[in-house]
């Protein structure tokens, strides 16, 4: 029998949230059982073999074991359609409440999930801001639960965020690379000049359980792991659960990946690939129920 996910409940008290509001993320010490940790890190060592427990393929995978560059960060997107409990613990109800509370949307719907290991060695993941990305979608907003399933810290390349960045313009970014850019930090550095705002890094440094939320306008990334120890980390980017597709953006950041479960006929969203995780009326996407209770 597997562990099951917890469910986080309310997971952000005032404080957290008014923290959130202020600086573009907040962090917390608990989102994930200690039992879970240990079974997650074999899902991610089967994952990154190539070993996809339901059959099916992530969107996106950037990484596996014979053919993948050993100093970069390893990554997978959406790996819930390969692994039932990637997927039972990036869908808990818990996720999408605590969520929508901060993004002030009546529901939360998975737009897509990052497995990411960095381990020991690895380079940096390049600045940028997560609704930069969307213009295939609308409105064009994401708000991202990220859990460490290792302790992290500054020397391990945790997430960094700069602080308050959620209220920079969100004008066009200019194209940045994620996987090991020659100056990680270069894109936030520019975007800080341009607003003529201080720059304040604030690395994440919580439990292995831990981990933080952080706004789509948020500036973050991450520096090398410079440590002997693994950075694990399952990232949950939701969108509303009212989103829609934004058919002109189809082209443009990651659109030409998830445009593709656009319907020719209408902007809804499919809940089978963007399923509703928690709204406000009590409605969840039946199926992900049927996922978790097989577990
Ligand atoms: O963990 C990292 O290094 C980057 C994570 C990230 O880009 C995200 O959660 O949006």
């Amino acid at each position: 029998m597997m562990p099951s996910p917890m469910d986080p409940g309310p997971l952000l008290d005032g404080d957290r949230v008014a923290a959130f509001h202020a600086d573009g993320f907040v962090t917390v010490d608990r989102l994930v059982a200690d039992d879970l940790l240990a079974p997650l890190h074999e899902r991610f060592d089967r994952l990154f073999r190539g070993e996809f427990e339901t059959g099916i393929e992530p969107d996106e995978v950037n990484w596996q074991e014979a053919s993948g560059d050993p100093t970069l960060t390893r990554q997978l997107c959406n790996g819930w359609r390969a692994d039932r409990l990637v997927a039972a613990v990036v869908m808990s109800p818990g996720f999408g409440e605590a969520i929508a509370g901060l993004a002030g949307w009546p529901g939360a719907r998975i737009i897509q999930d990052n497995v990411l290991w960095k381990p020991p060695g690895a380079r940096s993941v390049g600045f940028h801001r997560d609704n930069a990305y969307l213009d295939w979608y609308r409105p064009q907003e994401m708000l991202t639960c990220w859990i460490a399933l290792d302790r992290t810290t500054a020397a391990g390349g945790t997430v960094v965020y700069a602080r308050g960045s959620h209220r920079w313009s969100p004008e066009d970014d200019p194209a940045m690379e994620f996987h090991a850019p020659d100056d990680h930090l270069a894109p936030v550095e520019v975007a800080a000049r341009d607003e003529g705002a201080s720059l304040e890094l604030v690395p994440v440094e919580v439990p292995a359980g831990g981990g933080s939320f952080h706004h789509g306008w948020t500036w973050h990334g991450s520096g090398p792991n410079a440590t002997d120890q693994p950075r694990r980390t399952l990232v949950l980017h939701c969108g509303s659960s009212e989103a829609r597709f934004h058919r002109p953006g189809f082209g443009r950041g990651n659109g030409p990946v998830y445009s593709r479960y656009a319907h020719p006929d209408h902007d809804r969203m499919d809940e089978a690939h963007f399923p509703i995780l928690w709204r406000d009326d009590g409605y969840r996407t039946p199926l992900l129920d049927i996922l978790t209770n097989t577990l």
